[in-house]
């Protein structure tokens, strides 16, 4: 099989979502895809291992706006753990949690908390990939096979990625029941103010990893040269870090960038840096942040705080800058609807991003959220850094961890 001409998943093609509406969402670009030797479509989904599922997905549904789609545990068969299926738009979060006392799944849980464990990606075909991740010295964690039920095959393989981190590669061209075989078709049962209004957001923009001191580039060139990824412009190094973020960062994205992945390694600085605090209570590398991409930022942020996610707080002087104006130029919005809201904005060449960051959602200091709305710009914020490290050591600094 060749590499993807159209970039839209199975499932897109069946749904809402157009391949325009992606490109302005996430911001594809063009590539040979004839040359790849590891064709991506898109993210599959986000696997993540918490404390509660059965909560966790409830938590979703009404503060997030997710719909469930499906469900696998004791009730199907799964008796070790329970498994629930959100979905927004082309995004799909996977929420597991263990169940009987034995479950491999927390004993993950009481080392990590709760986290992502798989990014799983949508591949034409797993067992090329698998080839030459083999012939280039990936880890292989589960060899290529088939699961089927009645509705078809999906074919499944999953490689090692930084820390207890997997990419699942799933080919579900053969398959059109509830996310995977074993799983079972579960539907929404809370309803949001009007019935049930529009999503909160359409697409995974990024994920991003925090790796240990020193690691970063050894994780970038396992994305080159396992997975074709290649480095795009925007990065984080020496001078930003010892600056003020105490971060280094390097940008990795498949050949139409449809799938991205900054990656992070600690900075040695004068204080302890936010990637230290991540590593310590996650006890290892993982996924830092996932980016979530929005149309309507403004509206999905005033939903979000209503239903109780907490973002982090950035000063007026942000807004009241003359500097900023000068830099931003004209946006959609008013700049007083931004500062109403937190928001930051920022413009490159190619055009302007608004994006905002939640505090960490779980217990731990560890996984967050950020949302984006894209206006042709490709980056990642790089003019809110300074910024955003700045709000982010800020809670570091209350939770008593600089
Ligand atoms: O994904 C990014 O690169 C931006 C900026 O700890 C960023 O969202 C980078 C590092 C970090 C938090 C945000
Ligand atoms: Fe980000």
């Amino acid at each position: 099989m060749t590499a993807p001409s159209n970039p839209l998943t199975q499932e897109e093609l069946k749904a809402d979502l157009t391949l325009e509406q992606l490109q302005q969402l996430v911001g594809l670009v063009e590539y040979d895809a004839s040359k790849d030797p590891f064709p991506v479509t898109a993210m599959d989904s986000v696997g993540f291992v918490v404390g509660n599922a059965t909560q966790t997905a409830n938590f979703y549904q009404l503060a997030l706006g997710m719909d469930l789609e499906a469900y696998r545990g004791p009730e199907t068969g799964c008796r070790d753990s329970k498994s629930y299926v959100l979905r927004s738009g082309s995004a799909r979060f996977v929420f597991t949690g263990g169940v009987t006392p034995d479950s491999p799944v927390l004993d993950h849980h009481r080392k990590h908390g709760d986290g992502v464990v798989d990014l799983a990606l949508e591949v034409p075909d797993v067992d090329r990939c698998i080839d030459h991740a083999r012939a280039v010295g990936a880890t292989i964690l589960e060899e290529p096979h088939d699961v089927t039920d009645e509705h078809g095959t999906v074919r499944v393989a999953a490689i090692a990625a930084y820390g207890e981190t997997r990419h699942t590669l799933v080919d579900r061209s053969r398959y059109d029941g509830p996310y995977l075989p074993g799983y079972v078709a579960r539907t929404t049962t809370v309803t949001r103010g009007e019935g049930h209004p529009r999503r909160l957001f359409q697409a995974i923009d990024h994920c991003v990893g925090n790796v240990e001191l020193g690691r970063m580039d050894e994780w970038v060139e396992f994305y080159n040269k396992v997975m074709g990824f290649t480095n795009m412009a925007e990065f984080i190094g020496d001078d930003i870090a010892t600056d003020y973020s105490a971060l280094m960062s390097k940008v990795v994205a498949s050949g139409n960038h449809r799938v991205k992945f900054p990656l992070n390694e600690p900075a040695v600085a004068k204080r302890k840096s936010q990637i230290d605090e991540y590593l310590e209570f996650y006890d290892g590398a993982g996924c830092q942040h996932i980016a979530l991409a929005t149309n309507d930022i403004l509206r999905s942020v005033d939903i979000l705080r209503d239903n109780g996610i907490e973002f982090l707080d950035t000063p007026d002087s942000y807004y009241d800058d003359p500097e900023l104006r000068e830099r931003i130029g004209k946006v959609r919005v008013p700049i007083e609807e931004l500062k109403k809201r937190r928001i930051l904005v920022d413009r490159d060449e190619d055009g302007y991003l608004l994006q905002i960051f939640t505090k960490p959602m779980g217990d731990r200091p560890t996984v967050f959220y950020e949302f984006i709305e894209r206006h042709g710009s490709l980056g990642f914020g790089k003019g809110n850094f300074k910024a955003l490290f700045e709000a982010i050591e800020r809670e570091q600094e209350a939770r008593g961890n600089l």
